[in-house]
């Protein structure tokens, strides 16, 4: 198939899972065009069948802000038209979903039926999507695709829930490609960062509100008044100049370290012992996945989809969101030496139920499907 796929190319989970998506779908032969403002951070190596489409946003000194969704729906028009495309997929419903609409219509005009396949990714429907300045268009785009998929059921029920959306919503959780994502051998880092042998804490988000940082540090205060710890921050945005003055506040700030965005989060995960995520919402949690392919047991709230991932008391525990003195208390159990090996390696073996070779498949076949129909 050839198949345009639309995202964001930033660090987020959305632009992730759908370039991983596409140099999955590159891999098994299939032609995929990349349709973005900018390169997508994951796209990095060279495939005879990938290809990247930049979004030229012209800007004019009347527009205080530029109209990307139309310079965004002009390229998609482009790019089937000339790459004769048989589908496009969006991922993150805004804008994506309401530019394909467009672009669709345009098409149509001039008798080319596009299918097009919406990914919805969590805060396009739970946080953004759901302002009443952008609903209406949410649901009517939503309903005007071909296709919808959600990364969990948590997230279908959530659109259903906020949104009086008709279409058919079909669950596609989110995968890992382990042959990245695995446990490497970087002893000698662990050493350097826990030169006493402390347990390793990682976190890793966009360092949002809803990601709760705070959670992590206050968890990580209350322990380690009981064990010797350690903690990684990576990632960077809004909340983080307010988490380094809480940890100057604290006192913590020998025993923490924030790294900003790194490229090669698997190398940090490989020595980690613990990976934690308080979210207040989170549709799947993929950086949690990330972990757990890195053999890292998981310690989470229990927000949004995060439960279809972290099997509590197995994978890691699941508390309740900004529960800091029981997640505290997990926090020790899993650390403790009896139980680490064991939490270990269920996080492994939960992390192969995700492996695109079993995620994959589902897609193409919904592609299919999708086609078919239209
Ligand atoms: O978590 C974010 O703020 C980024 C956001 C995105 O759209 O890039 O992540 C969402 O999509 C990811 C990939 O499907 C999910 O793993 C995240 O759980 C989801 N984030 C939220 O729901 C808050």
């Amino acid at each position: 198939m050839k198949i345009g796929i639309v995202c964001y190319p930033t660090f987020g989970g959305s632009g992730v899972v759908a370039t991983e998506l596409g140099k999955a779908l590159a891999k098994e032969g299939h032609q995929i065009h990349f349709i973005t403002y900018s390169q997508p951070t994951r796209l990095d190596f060279f495939s005879e069948n990938l290809f990247y489409h930049e979004v030229d946003i012209k800007s004019y000194p009347l527009f205080e802000h530029a109209p990307y969704e139309l310079a965004l729906a002009s390229k998609m028009v482009n790019v089937v038209k000339y790459e004769h495309l048989d589908l496009l997929h969006v991922h993150y419903a805004i804008p994506h979903a309401s530019a394909a609409y467009m672009a669709k219509q345009i098409l149509k005009q001039e008798g080319i039926d596009i299918p097009v396949v919406t990914t919805l990714h969590g805060t396009d429907i739970t946080l953004v999507g759901k302002d009443p300045s952008y609903e209406p268009v949410v649901t009517f785009s939503i309903n005007q695709s071909d296709g919808v998929t959600a990364v969990s059921e948590d997230l279908k029920k959530a659109t259903y829930e906020h949104f009086p959306v008709k279409n058919e919503i079909e669950v596609i959780p989110n995968f890992i490609d382990l042959d990245r994502f695995k446990k490497q051998k970087k002893e000698h880092f662990k050493r350097a960062i826990c030169p006493n042998g402390e347990k390793l804490i990682v976190h890793t988000s966009n360092f949002r509100k809803v990601k709760r940082v705070e959670d992590v540090i206050m968890v990580f205060f209350e322990l380690r008044k009981q064990i010797p710890v350690k903690l990684l921050l990576v990632g960077d945005g809004p909340e983080r100049d307010r988490m380094e003055r809480l940890c100057r506040d604290l006192g913590t700030c020998d025993d923490i370290r924030f790294l900003g965005k790194l490229e090669a989060v698997e190398e940090v995960l490989s020595v980690a012992d613990l990976f934690i995520m308080p979210s207040e919402k989170e549709s799947f949690g993929l950086a949690a996945l990330e972990a757990l392919a890195c053999e890292v047991p998981i310690l989470t709230s229990n927000a949004g989809g995060i439960p279809e991932l972290n099997v509590n008391g197995v994978t890691g525990f699941v508390c309740n969101v900004g529960d800091v003195y029981g997640m505290t208390e997990k926090a020790k159990e899993i650390l403790d030496d009896a139980n680490l090996p064991r939490f270990k390696q269920h996080a492994l073996q939960r992390a192969k139920e995700f492996d695109v070779t079993n995620i994959l498949p589902k897609y193409v076949s919904f592609y299919e499907k999708t086609i078919e129909r239209s």
